[in-house]
């Protein structure tokens, strides 16, 4: 057995450690032992010897699998090819462990053996296999019930946060969601055709537990349109309890919209100014709730650095309905003009951020018919895309409500 002593110093620590879990695995799995070696060595020179190579899949795919290949195949020849595939989660990432079991029979029968669950746009990632078995590893979890995920320019495995499976925040069903929404848009999953790569990401609220505000081009944030909900009494029982309703809700409410009346312990809310940002619910879960009216907020945009630079994802819907699978139509509806307008307008490797950056907003608007509205940006009065009439302005020019224009 060969000495690792860099990677051994990753096994100190407290917490878990993939080095231990690799040297585990190559009790069994020579390809993992490999890999071991491999890695050491890249700490220890401080370069890759990771290179992609011919593009490989499975039959009727075009995304799944990633081709790796090990720069020096015959000093390393268990991991000269060493691919990567991608397998569709299931939404939240609820297993029982005969699923569990079925994958990593699979995956040992034909490849390393080696797991990344779970990979962060989603999927179950299995590392490490040889060419020819791409295929009989398709066919057997295909009988296992299991479908490929999503790489290159197409759309990405769509991700979501646990949502109603675990947690009373969530303002719609993100599991639901992903699922519906996931098997509609397998042929986009599955066959890139597009200038780059996809996501959606489906979080239950503002709390965003998918970070999908910056980490996919499409985010369904959870969100409500009526006005929060307090529970008075609720409120009296944190205020027993010492917690500062005033300095740790009031004042750090961005909008101000939350007023604390100390002599009645009563709290308030003006409903239009509230943005719904989580922050009063996370602090008093136990007094303060979201409304009745549920949905989602659609935002557009966010990524990653390449290309232009890291953008975050910015509103296009304040409000979609979300509750039943009627429901979901619209949306998909919407997904559909997107990507039309991206696959027409975008350059090759942009995503359709950067699409949107560059040709501006309007543009992008007019292209998949959606009306301009004040919360698509910052601040309405300083915006291009809101346009006053007439009537809106006295006659000095002046907005009605006193604003500088
Ligand atoms: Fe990624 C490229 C791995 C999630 C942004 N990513 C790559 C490449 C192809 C780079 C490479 O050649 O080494 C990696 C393939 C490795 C392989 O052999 O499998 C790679 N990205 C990964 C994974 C496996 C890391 C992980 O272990 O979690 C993640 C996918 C697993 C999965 O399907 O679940 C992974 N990549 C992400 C995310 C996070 C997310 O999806 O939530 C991002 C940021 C969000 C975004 O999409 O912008 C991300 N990966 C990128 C980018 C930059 C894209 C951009 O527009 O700026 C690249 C560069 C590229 O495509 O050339 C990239
Ligand atoms: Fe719950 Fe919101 Fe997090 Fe989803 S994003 S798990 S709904 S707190």
């Amino acid at each position: 057995e060969k000495k690792t002593p860099l990677l051994d110093e990753l096994e100190s620590g407290k917490w878990p450690s993939f080095v231990t879990e690799i040297k585990r695995a190559a009790v069994k799995s020579e390809a993992a032992g490999e890999l071991l070696q491999v890695l050491e060595r890249s700490y220890a020179e401080r370069r890759g010897h990771w290179k992609h190579g011919g593009i490989v899949g499975v039959r009727g795919y075009g995304g799944g699998v990633i081709g790796r290949y090990v720069d020096e195949p015959q000093t390393y020849p268990h991991v000269a090819e060493f691919h990567t595939i991608r397998l569709l989660q299931p939404s939240g990432w609820f297993y029982n462990t005969k699923t569990l079991r079925t994958v990593c029979d699979i995956w040992e029968k034909h490849g390393s053996g080696l797991t990344n669950m779970h990979g962060s746009t989603g999927d179950i990632i299995l590392l490490g296999c040889k060419t020819d078995q791409i295929q009989p590893i398709f066919d057997e979890f295909s009988e296992a019930g299991f479908d490929l995920g999503g790489s290159g320019s197409c759309l990405r495995t769509p991700n979501c946060c646990v949502g109603p499976g675990r947690c009373e925040n969530a303002c719609y069903d993100t599991l639901e969601a992903c699922y519906n929404i996931t098997n509609e848009f397998m042929d986009e999953l599955h066959r890139p055709m597009w200038p780059y790569k996809s996501k959606i990401k489906f979080s239950g609220c503002a709390n965003d537990c998918t970070s999908s505000i910056a980490r996919s081009d499409c985010s369904v944030i959870g969100t409500w349109r009526d006005t929060l909900r307090i529970d008075q009494d609720a409120v009296k029982e944190y205020v027993a309890k010492k917690f500062d309703v005033q300095g740790m809700v009031c004042d750090k409410c961005p909008t101000g919209c939350l007023t604390f009346n100390a002599d009645t312990q009563e709290l308030s809310v003006v409903g239009e100014d509230c943005t719904r940002c989580m922050h009063c619910i996370n602090m008093m879960p136990k007094a303060v709730r979201a409304g009745k009216e549920k949905g989602a907020t659609i935002l557009i945009g966010g990524k990653s650095t390449i290309v232009q630079s890291a953008f975050m994802s910015w509103v296009i819907v304040p409000f979609m309905k979300m509750e039943t699978e009627d429901d979901f139509e619209p949306f998909k509806d919407l997904m559909r003009r997107i990507w039309e307008w991206w696959d027409e307008h975008g350059k090759s490797r942009e995503r359709i951020g950067e699409t949107i950056y560059r040709l501006g907003m309007t543009k992008f608007l007019k292209g998949i018919e959606v009306e301009p509205v004040p919360q698509m940006v910052f601040r309405p009065r300083a915006n291009p895309y809101v346009f006053w009439d007439q009537d809106d302005l006295d006659r000095s020019g002046t907005a009605l409500d006193g604003s500088k224009l």
